[in-house]
């Protein structure tokens, strides 16, 4: 049946499983063997789960990952005094919290952010491994690295946060707490301190990428679904020839606001809003408390506040 489907049809593709291509023989083996097919999964997406490779850098990230969690959970229910209701009750408030200031850069008794400091080294090692598993699992089928990428730009702002600017301030207690509401705490508070961070221009861009972000990613879907009835997702067909979905996409941007990005370019400018985001959030971050202590101060001194 070479029906043509989208995502507002009824049917979902539920053939033998596609174990994809078997590569140099090492991907192969330290792939898992089977796959299933869930109608849950082909609701949103493709049907098939599986095969999922481990190797060495999944189980690594995923070993630290859980130890993480772990030592973040254990704190949280230490602190609900091991009472499962309390811990139900006020798990979005518990917080595991870096070192006080008087530690610096050292070592603090586990009960005053020990566990912080062992639990992100974990969670370090396991973004990283993570970051690793995506580059190696590009190089291996032969793709460009534009994930890893984009990837390394979120673990730039990430970084910033929780190493490099605690590094540069001196004390591990400059970094943010693991909890739910207390990180967000923690970013009020942080703007409070250094001036009103609204007034930091590259929050201001780092807000720029994000919104444009949104905006970008809805007239894309937008388009791309408006002419999936004459096959606009099957983008091969539809870059080389005319009168097709991709021409009338174009065309549709051209008439109502005179450009249209490419097929290919829309991608590119996707990838760009996405990984500006957090680049630009990084050094706005990093500069703060250690270049500049007041925000609006200095946008005084520059021009813009009064
Ligand atoms: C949808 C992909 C799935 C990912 C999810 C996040 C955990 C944490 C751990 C309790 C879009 C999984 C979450 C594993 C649980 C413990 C110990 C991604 C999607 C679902 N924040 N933040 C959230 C993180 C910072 C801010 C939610 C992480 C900065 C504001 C979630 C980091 C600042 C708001 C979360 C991080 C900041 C949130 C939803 C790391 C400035 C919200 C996230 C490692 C950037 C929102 C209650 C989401 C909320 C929210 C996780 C860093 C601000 C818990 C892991 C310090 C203002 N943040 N955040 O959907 O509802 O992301 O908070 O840097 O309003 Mg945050
Ligand atoms: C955090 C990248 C790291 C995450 C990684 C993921 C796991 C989980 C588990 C999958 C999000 C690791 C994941 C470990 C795995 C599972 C299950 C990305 C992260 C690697 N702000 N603000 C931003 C706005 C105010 C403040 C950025 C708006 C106030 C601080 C963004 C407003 C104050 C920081 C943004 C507003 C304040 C930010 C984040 C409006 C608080 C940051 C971009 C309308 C009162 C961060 C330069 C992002 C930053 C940041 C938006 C207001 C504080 C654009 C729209 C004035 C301290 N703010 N903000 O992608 O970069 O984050 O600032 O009021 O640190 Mg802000």
């Amino acid at each position: 049946m070479a029906e043509y489907q989208n995502i507002f049809t009824q049917v979902q593709v539920a053939g033998p499983p596609e174990m994809g291509m078997d590569g140099n023989g090492k991907i192969a083996a330290e792939r898992t063997k089977g796959a299933s097919m869930s109608k849950l999964a082909g609701w949103i997406g493709n049907a098939q789960l599986g095969p999922i490779y481990l190797g060495p850098f999944g189980l690594v990230s995923l070993a630290t990952g859980f130890a993480w969690f772990f030592i973040v959970g254990m704190s949280f229910w230490a602190q609900a005094g091991y009472s499962p209701g309390v811990f139900m009750r006020d798990l979005f408030w518990f917080a595991l919290e870096p070192p006080a200031p008087e530690y610096g850069l050292g070592f603090a008794p586990l009960n005053e952010g020990g566990w912080w400091l062992i639990s992100s080294f974990f969670l370090l090692v396991s973004v990283i491994a993570w970051w690793i598993r995506t580059y190696l699992r590009a190089e291996e089928l032969g793709m460009g690295k534009h994930v890893a990428w984009a990837f390394a730009s979120a673990i730039w702002l990430f970084l910033v946060l929780g190493l490099f600017r605690p590094i540069l301030m001196g004390s591990w207690s400059e970094a943010v707490p693991y909890g739910i509401f207390p990180h967000l705490d923690w970013t009020n508070l942080f703007s409070i301190t250094y001036g009103n961070l609204f007034y930091n221009p590259f929050h201001a861009l780092s807000i720029v990428f994000l919104y444009g972000s949104a905006l970008l990613f809805a007239m894309h879907g937008a388009t791309i679904l408006a002419v999936s009835r004459f096959g606009g997702e099957r983008e091969i067909e539809q870059i080389v020839d005319r009168g097709t979905a991709s021409e009338r996409a174009a065309l549709f941007w051209r008439w109502t606001m005179g450009f249209n990005a490419t097929m290919e370019g829309i991608h590119r400018w996707a990838w760009w809003f996405a990984v500006l985001t957090t680049l630009t959030g990084g050094i706005g971050i990093l500069l703060t408390g250690t270049v500049v202590d007041n925000w609006f101060g200095w946008a005084v001194e520059h021009g813009y506040a009064r």
